[in-house]
C-alpha cells in the first residue's frame, strides 16, 4: 500500500454554500471532483497530519463510495484517526455530538440535506470545525481558494475497508473506527430529556407518527421513539434509508411531506406529527389538523424548555437566522434574556452558543437546535415537543393557542421560486437593493413601508462581519417581506420571499395563513416586480 500523489487542475471554483458543497451527483462523481475538494479542506485546515476526524454521511447514492475515496485522502494525508458510522452513516446532529465527545479537530459529513439524492440528483460534503459546527465563513473561504490553486492530490490505493464491521481496522497506519451511529447520540438524548415521562405518555395511549423520509433519522427515531420510548411499532414510517430517500424529496414541510400531513389533518389523526430530512437535522412538527411553522416551534420551544430536565436551569438566549419570523423574540423578551437575529446558516450559530450567550437556536427553514450539538437536530426538536407534551398534559393545539393568547402570533410563510434564470433572480435583487432609499413612506397596496434595508451582520462574539444577507422591508403595523437568494440549491437560482405579518393576543389568532398574509404578499411582489419571474404562483410554499 502507497501513497499517491495524483496530478489534477482546478475543474472550476468549488465554492461551498449555506451548508457546504453541493452539486449534482454525477458532477462530484467526475474524476478528481470530490477529490480536489476534499484536499482542499485539508489544505485550508493546514493539512491532516496527526489529526483525528468524525466521517459519515445520510446514506443517499454516492454515499459509500465517496467515504472510501474520504478515507483513502485522510490516511494519504497523514491523519491518525477517522470515527465512521456503520454503513457510513451518520446524521448531521450524530456526527457533530461525535466530533465533539471524542474531542476531533473535525469531520466531514456528506450530504445534500433536503435535497433529493440519486445519480441525477444532489451530492454534497461539508466541513465541520472541532466544535461540532459547520466551519465559518474565514474558513470556507480559504477552501475555496485553494479548489482554484490545486495541482495535487494525495491518496492511499490501499483496499476499501469494511464499513459494515463495528471496531477498529487500520489502512496505510492510520486508525479507523467504525462506531453504532446511533448509542452515542441516544445516550446524549437521555441526559437531556424525562425519557420516564415519554414513556409514560406513549404507555397511556399517545399516539405519534415520524416520518422519517426514507432517511437517515429512521434508525435513531426507530432506535429512541419505539425501541427505548415504547412507542409502538408502526410510529416510524419510512425508517429505512435508502439511496434515493424512495424516489421521494426528504424535506420535511407541507409539501413533501405530504403523506405525513393528510394523516395529521384526517379523521384519525394522532395526537403528534413530525418528520425529519435528509440528514436529520431539519424537522416537522404537526398537531391534529395544525402545523406549526418552523418560527412558532422555536418560540413555543424556548418558552418552555425549561420544563425538560437538560433545560431546567433556564436558557441564556434565543437565537433566529433573520428570515425567521419575530415570534421567539417576544419570548425571549418576556423572559428577559439574550436574543439574536443572525444571517441565514448554523455556522453562525456556533460563536454564541460555544461563548454562551445562546442556548436554543433556530430557523424557518425547519431547524432547531440547542448547545448540545453545533448543529440544529431535527429528532432533539422532536423529543423536547414530547417532553413538553407530557409534562404540560395538553396537545399540540392547546400550547399553540395558549401561545398566542399570550405573545401573539406571527402568521408566517416562505414562499420559494425554483430553478429561475440566474440573470433574472439577480436583476430582481438588484432593483430591489437600488429602491432601499426611496421607498420609505411608500403605500403598496394596503401596507405602507416603514423602512427598508440589506441585513449585515456583525458577529458579537468574535467581530466578524457578513453583508449582503437579504433585503427586509418593514411594513407599519409589524409586517415584513424578506428577499433572499437560496444557498443550497444545485439549479438555477432559487429566490426566497419570506413573509410575515403580526397580531397581537387580543386579534384574530385563527385566520388561514395564506389569506392572513395576502396584503403583505401583494405589496411583496409588486415591489420586487415578482411577475418576471414568469410564475404566476411560487414552486413551494410552506
Ligand atoms: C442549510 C443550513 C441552514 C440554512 C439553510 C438555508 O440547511 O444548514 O442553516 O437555514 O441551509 O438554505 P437556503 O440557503 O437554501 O435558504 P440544510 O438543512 O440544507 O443544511
Amino acid at each position: 500500500m502507497t501513497v499517491q500523489i495524483i496530478q489534477t487542475n482546478p475543474i472550476e471554483g468549488q465554492k461551498p454554500g449555506t451548508s457546504g458543497l453541493r452539486k449534482k451527483t454525477r458532477v462530484f462523481m467526475q474524476e478528481h471532483y470530490l477529490e480536489n475538494f476534499v484536499q482542499s479542506v485539508f489544505d485550508a485546515i493546514d493539512g491532516a497530519k496527526g489529526k483525528r476526524f468524525v466521517v459519515g454521511g445520510d446514506g443517499r447514492y454516492f454515499n459509500a463510495q465517496a467515504i472510501q475515496t474520504i478515507l483513502k485522502m485522510a490516511a494519504a494525508n497523514g491523519a491518525a484517526e477517522v470515527i465512521v458510522g456503520q454503513g457510513g452513516l451518520l446524521s448531521t446532529p450524530a456526527a457533530s455530538h461525535l466530533i465533539r465527545l471524542n474531542g476531533t479537530d473535525g469531520g466531514l459529513i456528506l450530504s445534500a440535506s433536503h435535497n433529493p439524492g440519486g445519480i441525477d440528483e444532489d451530492f454534497g460534503v461539508k466541513y465541520n470545525i472541532g466544535n461540532g459546527g459547520p466551519a465559518p465563513e474565514g474558513v470556507t473561504a480559504k477552501m475555496l481558494a485553494r479548489t482554484l490553486e490545486i495541482t495535487e492530490y494525495k491518496v492511499s490505493d490501499a483496499a476499501d475497508v469494511d464499513l459494515g464491521l463495528i471496531g477498529e481496522q487500520t489502512l496505510d497506519g492510520m486508525v479507523v473506527r467504525v462506531v453504532d451511529p446511533v448509542a452515542d447520540y441516544k445516550a446524549l438524548m437521555e441526559t437531556l430529556f424525562d425519557f420516564g415521562k415519554i414513556r409514560a405518555l406513549f404507555a397511556g395511549g399517545f399516539r405519534m407518527r415520524f416520518d422519517a423520509m426514507h432517511a437517515v433519522t429512521g434508525p435513531y427515531a426507530t432506535a429512541i421513539l419505539e425501541g427505548t420510548l415504547g412507542a409502538p411499532a408502526g410510529t416510524v414510517i419510512n425508517g429505512v434509508p435508502s439511496e434515493d430517500f424512495g424516489g421521494g424529496h426528504p424535506d420535511p414541510n407541507p409539501v413533501w411531506a405530504k403523506t405525513l400531513m393528510d394523516e395529521m389533518f384526517g379523521d384519525d389523526a394522532p395526537d403528534f406529527g413530525a418528520a425529519s430530512d435528509g440528514d436529520g437535522d431539519r424537522n416537522m412538527v404537526v398537531g391534529k389538523q395544525l402545523y406549526v411553522t418552523p418560527s412558532d416551534s422555536l418560540a413555543v420551544l424556548a418558552a418552555n424548555a425549561h420544563l425538560a430536565p437538560g433545560y431546567a436551569r433556564g436558557l441564556a438566549g434565543v437565537a433566529r437566522s433573520m428570515p425567521t419570523s419575530a415570534a421567539s423574540d417576544r419570548v425571549a423578551a418576556k423572559l428577559d434574556i439574550g436574543s439574536f437575529e443572525t444571517p441565514t446558516g448554523w455556522k453562525f450559530f456556533g460563536t454564541l452558543l460555544d461563548a454562551g450567550k445562546a442556548t436554543i437556536c433556530g430557523e424557518e427553514s425547519a431547524g432547531t437546535g440547542s448547545d448540545h450539538v453545533r448543529e440544529k437536530d431535527g429528532l432533539w426538536a422532536v423529543l423536547l415537543w414530547l417532553n413538553v407534551l407530557a409534562e404540560r398534559g395538553q396537545g399540540v393545539s392547546e400550547i399553540m393557542a395558549d401561545h398566542w393568547k399570550t405573545f401573539g402570533r406571527d402568521y408566517y410563510s416562505r414562499h420559494d421560486y425554483e430553478a429561475l434564470p440566474v440573470d433574472v433572480a439577480n436583476d430582481i435583487m438588484d432593483d430591489l437593493r437600488e429602491q432601499l432609499d426611496v421607498l420609505r413612506g411608500q403605500n403598496v397596496g394596503e401596507m405602507a413601508v416603514l423602512a427598508a434595508d440589506e441585513f449585515s451582520y456583525v458577529d458579537p462574539v468574535d467581530g466578524s462581519e457578513s453583508h449582503k444577507q437579504g433585503i427586509r422591508i418593514f411594513f407599519e403595523g409589524g409586517s415584513r417581506a424578506v428577499f433572499r437568494l437560496s444557498g443550497t440549491g444545485t439549479e438555477g437560482a432559487t429566490l426566497r420571499v419570506y413573509l410575515q405579518s403580526y397580531v397581537d393576543g387580543a386579534g384574530d389568532l385563527f385566520v388561514e395563513t395564506q389569506a392572513a398574509l395576502e396584503d403583505v404578499r401583494y405589496a411583496a411582489a409588486e415591489i420586487s416586480g415578482l411577475a418576471r419571474t414568469g410564475r404566476d404562483a411560487p414552486d413551494v410554499m410552506t
